[in-house]
């Protein structure tokens, strides 16, 4: 039995047609997806959790009824799915004197994704922030480089290169502190667009100015 055999064997063909009648309306990636679960009977092979991966979170900018992508998400979990909300995430910062609330923000946007890329701003560019840091650029991408829950690093050079990087990138959400809710909603019109709290009681000001205290 294909895929879709199994679907409409258990769930009726009712609820999945709908499901489908939305599928077929979307871009190219449904109309794969749809070829594939309507001819393929190996539902746990690799091609399925590339598509899935993609799938889900465009999904829900096609299907607005929460139940009907819930049932469908459901459906993909009935194979056991392990699939995480996006398949990249981007986020940016400077990653200076490297700490836990650096380290909370990279962990929560890697439970999300597959893939996580970071943007470790050069010191060039932190002098446009205005920010003075301790620790080299070299030196902190080499440290976030190295952080488990980080698959790739990327200079960030300047404000404006998120755009062309969610695009190089093929990137699903942007993810970044809530200290910076609101700066960059624009972009929500590329891909999702997450504030993440953040951590209290650290910062690497902080840190500078405990290290001045211990002189
Ligand atoms: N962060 C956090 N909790 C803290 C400190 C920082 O969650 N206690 C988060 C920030 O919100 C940011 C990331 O960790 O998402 C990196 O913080 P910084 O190194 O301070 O980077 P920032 O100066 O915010 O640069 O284009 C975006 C900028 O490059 C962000």
């Amino acid at each position: 039995m294909t895929i879709l055999e199994t679907l409409y064997t258990k769930y009726g063909h009712d609820a999945i047609d709908r499901i489908l009648s939305v599928l077929n309306h979307g871009d190219r990636n449904y109309q794969t997806f749809y070829q594939y679960i309507s001819t393929s009977n190996h539902y746990r092979d690799n091609n399925v959790s590339h598509y899935k991966n993609r799938i889900i979170p465009d999904l829900e900018r096609v299907i607005s009824n929460k139940f009907l992508l819930y049932e469908f998400t459901n459906i993909l979990c009935e194979f056991n799915f392990e699939f995480k909300r996006f398949n990249t995430i981007i986020t940016y910062g400077t990653f200076d004197l490297f700490h836990v609330g650096h380290l909370n923000l990279l962990n929560k946007a890697k439970s999300m994704c597959n893939t996580l890329i970071v943007g470790v701003s050069t010191d060039e560019f932190n002098a446009l922030k205005g920010k003075q840091c301790v620790i080299p650029y070299e030196q902190r991408s080499l440290i976030v480089s190295n952080i488990r829950a980080v698959d790739k690093v990327i200079p960030e050079t300047s404000w404006e290169q998120k755009t062309n990087d969610i695009k190089q990138y093929h990137v699903d959400c942007f993810v970044i502190g809530d200290d910076w809710v609101g700066k960059f909603d624009y972009l929500s019109e590329l891909c999702v667009v997450q504030y993440i709290p953040r951590t209290d009681g650290i910062s690497s000001t902080e840190v500078k100015q405990s290290i001045k205290t211990l002189k």
